[in-house]
């Protein structure tokens, strides 16, 4: 069996969930090929001492350069904060190791292109982590669309709303900044849904936005913390630099228009990442907080039956599902992180880009930054502008 070695870079969120997806991948897909899991990599010594006993990792370093010259890692996991992406991906890519990062992808547009730039140029494998893609609910409503079930295109609507900053008192964690994070809910939230409409129904043409940035200082946090950080009453405070809500509506080439909304003020909403698509024969509704669950919609259904039906998408029927449990038992969010890694190591297997790519992953960043222009200068912006 091939053996691929894993050097990853980030210990917190994202590098529980990529560590988790590698331990169990060859338990339920025991034919791809195994992702060692030699080194995880985190400044914080005890921290990532703690991650590599808890998270199952052979050895730690502090120091991601240590990563590069090492003739057991083949590829490189970037989940550290944005911030670090390009600079990471750069060295790795020069020093041929594949690799996988998390989005979004870069600050900008023109960082994410040198990093596609310099896979290309050093002929490495590239992924972006886009996991919503690999929900099997997901990959029912892309099949539906490809397979022409749902006619032809008019709609492509999409939400993603959390609700963890709505307190003022929430301290000025990374994602707040820009200058690490890039965006705030644009870049973390609308990034997915974009990617999901790409994914679905394809390229956008055209967009304008709107967005605001409702708590405009913040107290500054004693250490550098996350989503998890608690409430603050330090007098200190600091200036949030993203937005806190963006909002923008799209014309696709195949003619839908889009509707996009993401949000982390969405008092009540944990994690709704949402989309709908209505065609000309049907649609299709996705809830993420439902995620084995697709609610689909036919046009020539019988008159006295017509509505939504709700399919749980656990049938061996559905994508990565045979794989899993007898019919009917659910899945949840880390295992979309199994089959976006199932992707990653088969592609390197079968010498091939994986999918979603970096070049997804500029695509993404193209739209993210149209809209930011659009918004700047008060006027739709077409994407190829940028
Ligand atoms: C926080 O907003 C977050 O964890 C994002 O960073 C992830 O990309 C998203 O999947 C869930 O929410």
């Amino acid at each position: 069996m091939k053996e691929i070695g894993i050097g990853m870079i980030g210990y917190k969120f994202m590098g529980k969930a990529h560590s988790h997806a590698y331990k169990d991948l060859n338990m339920f897909f025991p034919d791809a090929p195994v992702p060692k899991m030699n080194v995880i990599c985190g400044r914080n010594e005890e921290g990532v001492r703690q991650a590599q006993r808890q998270f199952g990792w052979d050895n730690y370093a502090t120091d991601w350069r240590q990563l590069l010259d090492r003739d057991d890692i083949d590829l490189i996991d970037i989940n550290a904060p944005s911030d670090a992406h390009k600079e990471i991906a750069l060295a790795a890519a020069a020093s041929k190791k594949h690799l996988f990062c998390e989005k979004p992808l870069a600050l900008s547009l023109a960082d994410a292109r040198e990093m596609l730039d310099a896979a290309e140029k050093h002929g490495v494998k590239h992924m972006v982590g886009f996991n919503y893609r690999f929900a099997p609910a997901v990959q029912l409503a892309k099949k539906l669309v490809d397979e022409g079930r749902l006619g032809k295109i008019y709609h492509f609507r999409a939400w993603f709303l959390q609700d963890w900053i709505l307190d003022p008192s929430f301290p000025l964690v990374w994602r707040l900044q820009k200058e690490v994070a890039g965006s705030g809910s644009h870049g973390d939230l609308g990034a997915h849904i974009i990617d999901l409409a790409h994914f679905l129904i394809g390229d956008m043409t055209e967009v304008i936005g709107m967005n605001e940035t409702f708590v405009k200082e913040r107290p500054i946090p004693s250490a550098m913390t996350g989503l998890s950080a608690k409430s603050s009453d330090s007098s200190a405070k600091g200036p949030v630099t993203v937005d806190d809500a963006t909002l923008f509506m799209s014309r696709f080439a195949c003619g839908a228009l889009g509707s996009f909304e993401a949000t982390r003020f969405a008092a009540g909403h944990r994690c709704t990442n949402s989309f709908e698509i209505n065609g000309s024969k049907g649609s299709v509704k996705f809830d993420f907080e439902r995620m084995n669950e697709l609610q689909v919609y036919f046009t020539d259904d019988a008159e006295d039956v017509q509505g939504f039906r709700r399919v749980v998408a656990t049938d061996p029927a559905h994508a990565y599902m045979d794989a899993w449990w007898p019919a009917g038992h659910t899945i949840g969010y880390e295992h979309t992180f199994i089959h976006e890694v199932l992707e990653l190591m088969h592609a390197l297997e079968e010498d091939r880009q994986p999918v979603p790519n970096f070049a997804d992953g500029v695509k993404c960043q193209q739209v993210l930054e149209a809209v930011d222009l659009s918004i700047a200068e008060r006027r739709w912006v077409s994407v190829n502008e940028l």
